[in-house]
C-alpha cells in the first residue's frame, strides 16, 4: 500500500527514460515509490489524486545563489546605466563591499526575513532546493550569522555554501594573503565546527582572489572533508576551471572565459558546470560560455538564477531558463535539465534530487501546460498548479 498516487498526470522524469504522457507516480514515506504508465498502475494508494492531465516535474532546484543580503544596488544599476562596469564600481568601494556593509548592520531576524519573502518566487516556481552563499560578512561573526540565517528559512532544502573568499573587506586592504589565511584558519573552521558547511566556494577573479588563493582554500576545505565549487572564469580566465576540476569540485560557475583545456579537465573530473545567463545578461556581457565545447566533453551542464544584488538581481528560475534559451542557446530541454538533473548533480545531491525516479525524495510541481518545453519559452507566466514536497500537496505562498 502507498501513501498517494497522482494519476492522470504527463511526466517528464527527466530521468534516461523520459517522459511518459500517461502516466503514475505513487509516494510512500516521503519517497517516490512508484512511477510509470498508468495502465501498469495495479498497486493500491492511500489518497489518489487527479493531476488532470497537468505536467508533473521534479522540484527545480536552484544550485547557486547569494540569498542573504541586506540593502539593494539600485544606485550601481544606474551607474551602470551610464556608462560604468561591474569591475569600475567594484575597484572605486563600491559592489560588493557595499553589500558587506549593509549585512553586517543586520540584525539576523532582519536577514531571515529579507530572505524568506524572497524565496517566495521560488516557491510559486515550485522550488524544491536552493543553494545559498555566505560572502557577505567578510569577517567571522557575520559569515557564521549569513549561514545560520540560510538554514532558517522555510519552505523547500536548503544547501549552504562558504564563500568567505567572495572580496577582500576594506580593512585587509593591500593584504589579501593575510585575509586568505583568516579565512582558512579561523572563519572556515569555526562554520565547520558548527556544522553550517555543506561546500566551500570562492571568487577566483581579477577583482578578488587569484589562483593561488583560491588554491588555499580549496586546501583547508580538502583538510575538513568539505567538498568545493568555484565561481571560474566569469570576466577574464585566469585558469579557474582547471583548478576547480584538479580539486574534484562538484562544480565549476560561470565559465564565460573558461578554455577548451578548462572544459576537458573538468570532464575528466566529473566537475558539473553551471551557466548563470542572469548575470551575463544584467552585467551585458558579450563573451559566451564555451557551451559546444561542454556538450561536446558531455560535461553536465546545470543553471542557475545566481541571485544576488549585484550582478544578478533574478528572482525566478523560469526566467533564467528563458534567458538560456536565447542567450546561450540551450534547448529548453537543457534548461530543463539545468535545474533539475544537473542542478541536482552540482550540489552532489543527484541520489536525492533531480528526477522522477523510485527511492527519490518526493518533491515535485504541476504544471499546466502542453509540453514541458513551454516552461522555457514564455517570459513572466507562472503556470505552476500545484506543489508536493516529501510526498505532501503544499500551499503555495
Ligand atoms: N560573482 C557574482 O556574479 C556574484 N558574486 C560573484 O562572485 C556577484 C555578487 C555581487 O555583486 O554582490
Ligand atoms: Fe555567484
Amino acid at each position: 500500500m502507498h501513501d498517494a498516487v497522482w494519476l492522470n498526470a504527463k511526466l517528464a522524469t527527466m530521468a534516461p527514460h523520459g517522459a511518459i504522457v500517461d502516466g503514475a507516480l505513487a509516494v510512500t514515506q516521503g519517497r517516490i515509490s512508484w512511477v510509470g504508465p498508468r495502465p501498469g498502475w495495479k498497486d493500491q494508494a492511500r489518497d489518489e489524486h487527479d493531476a488532470r492531465g497537468a505536467w508533473l516535474l521534479p522540484g527545480f532546484v536552484d544550485c547557486h545563489t547569494h540569498l542573504v543580503y541586506a540593502g539593494n544596488r539600485a544606485h550601481e544599476f544606474e551607474l551602470r546605466l551610464k556608462g560604468a562596469s561591474y569591475e569600475d564600481i567594484a575597484k572605486a568601494g563600491g559592489g560588493i563591499v557595499s553589500t558587506v556593509r549593509a549585512t553586517c548592520a543586520a540584525s539576523d531576524a532582519e536577514l531571515v526575513a529579507l530572505a524568506q519573502r524572497r524565496l517566495g518566487q521560488w516557491l510559486r516556481e515550485g522550488a524544491a532546493v536552493i543553494e545559498v552563499k555566505s560572502g557577505y560578512g567578510l569577517d567571522r561573526d557575520t559569515e557564521l550569522k549569513m549561514l545560520r540565517v540560510a538554514r532558517q528559512l522555510t519552505g523547500l532544502a536548503v544547501k549552504t555554501t562558504f564563500l568567505g573568499a567572495h572580496a577582500l573587506p576594506e580593512e585587509y586592504k593591500g593584504r589579501a594573503d593575510d585575509y586568505i589565511n583568516f579565512v582558512c584558519d579561523e572563519v572556515l573552521p569555526a562554520a565547520a565546527a558548527e556544522k553550517l558547511v555543506d561546500a566551500v566556494d570562492a571568487f577566483c577573479e581579477r577583482i578578488a582572489f587569484n589562483r593561488h588563493q583560491t588554491a588555499r582554500i580549496f586546501d583547508a576545505a580538502k583538510h575538513l572533508g568539505l567538498p568545493v565549487k568555484l565561481h571560474a572564469d566569469q570576466l577574464s580566465d585566469l585558469g579557474g576551471a582547471a583548478l576547480a576540476a584538479k580539486y574534484g569540485a562538484l562544480s565549476a560557475d560561470h565559465l564565460e572565459y573558461t578554455s577548451e583545456q578548462g572544459v576537458e579537465a573538468m570532464a575528466r573530473a566529473g566537475t558539473a558546470a553551471v551557466l548563470l545567463p542572469g548575470a551575463f545578461y544584467f552585467l551585458r556581457e558579450t563573451r559566451l560560455p564555451p557551451i559546444s565545447a561542454l556538450r561536446r566533453s558531455h560535461v553536465p551542464i546545470a543553471l542557475a538564477t545566481d541571485h544576488n544584488p549585484g550582478s544578478s538581481p533574478l528572482s525566478s528560475p523560469l526566467l533564467a531558463m528563458n534567458m538560456a534559451c536565447t542567450l546561450f542557446h540551450f534547448t529548453p530541454e537543457e534548461a530543463l535539465a539545468g535545474f533539475t538533473i544537473h542542478g541536482a548533480r552540482a550540489l552532489g545531491m543527484q541520489a536525492t534530487h533531480g528526477t522522477l525516479e523510485v527511492g527519490k525524495v518526493a518533491d515535485f510541481a504541476l504544471w499546466e501546460v502542453d509540453s514541458p518545453a513551454e516552461l522555457a519559452y514564455a517570459i513572466g507566466a507562472n503556470p505552476c498548479v500545484g506543489v508536493v514536497r516529501n510526498g505532501n500537496s503544499v500551499q503555495r505562498p
